[in-house]
């Protein structure tokens, strides 16, 4: 009995969630900006790949909403890009929800924007459940986390649009083989791209830029502005 009503609030709690994560994806459009969530495992490289995006997509004026744990770390690391920021604290919770974005979106100037990039909490197992209301969801993984990482995590693969296997300039160092994880990724989502790449040595990356120029592109309202 107890086990059952646990199951209820968790699913009450889900429902909440998706309709203010709907109310988040309604304000995006018609606001004519596009919202890319950047989830993925703890240190996989989230900001390395939003820094290095802010830093070669002048053309879009774009924002970051930084969601951690505790404290604004990765806030301030694009802060220091010029960029409008907005920090998210989770306290102990592993993953942002709707409601704490709608917050944040009510803070930025979403008139003035192209592109918001929202980086989640590092975890691959919370934020799968949680939609944001992000148009767009990038999952990032890491060759440091072993090649079965994405096998063991099929639920945030499932719903993302593009999944980046980053590091691949670590991949023989920690004998893993980038290639599995590309095929995992594919086998549980025909759909997703799956980009293998390295933020570090730069090798690829104008594949990771291409994908962002090219949901850029999808802006609703993009003509005339
Ligand atoms: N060798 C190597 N290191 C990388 C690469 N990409 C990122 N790193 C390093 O990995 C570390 C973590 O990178 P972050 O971008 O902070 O990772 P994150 O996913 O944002 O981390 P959290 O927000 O803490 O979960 C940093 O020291 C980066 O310099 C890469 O392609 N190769
Ligand atoms: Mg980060």
């Amino acid at each position: 009995m107890h086990r059952v009503s646990e199951v209820e609030v968790q699913e009450d709690l889900l429902q909440a969630n998706r309709e203010l994560a709907e109310r988040n994806r309604r304000l995006l459009e018609e606001k004519g900006v596009v919202a890319v969530e950047v989830s993925g495992a703890i240190g996989s490289g989230k900001s390395t790949l939003i820094e290095l995006a802010v830093g070669e997509l002048k053309q879009y004026r774009i924002a970051a909403i930084a969601g951690d744990v505790v404290a604004s770390l990765d806030a301030e690391r694009f802060r220091r890009l010029g960029i409008e920021v907005v920090p998210l604290n989770t306290g102990r919770e592993c993953h942002l929800d709707a409601h704490l974005v709608g917050h944040a979106l009510e803070q930025l100037p979403l008139e003035e924007l192209d592109l918001i990039f929202v980086e989640n909490v590092g975890n691959l197992i919370c934020p799968a459940d949680f939609e944001l209301g992000a148009q767009v969801r990038v999952v990032v993984v890491s060759v440091t986390e072993g090649d079965d990482i994405v096998a063991k995590h099929p639920g945030i693969f499932r719903r993302a649009q593009l999944a980046v296997i980053n590091k691949i300039d670590l991949a023989s160092f920690v004998g893993a083989d980038p290639e599995k994880m590309a095929r995992d990724a594919r086998r549980l989502n025909p759909e997703l791209e799956v980009l293998q790449l390295s933020a570090r040595t730069g090798e690829n990356l104008s594949s990771w830029y291409g994908f962002l120029r090219r949901v850029a592109e999808l802006k609703p309202t993009s003509s005339g502005r």
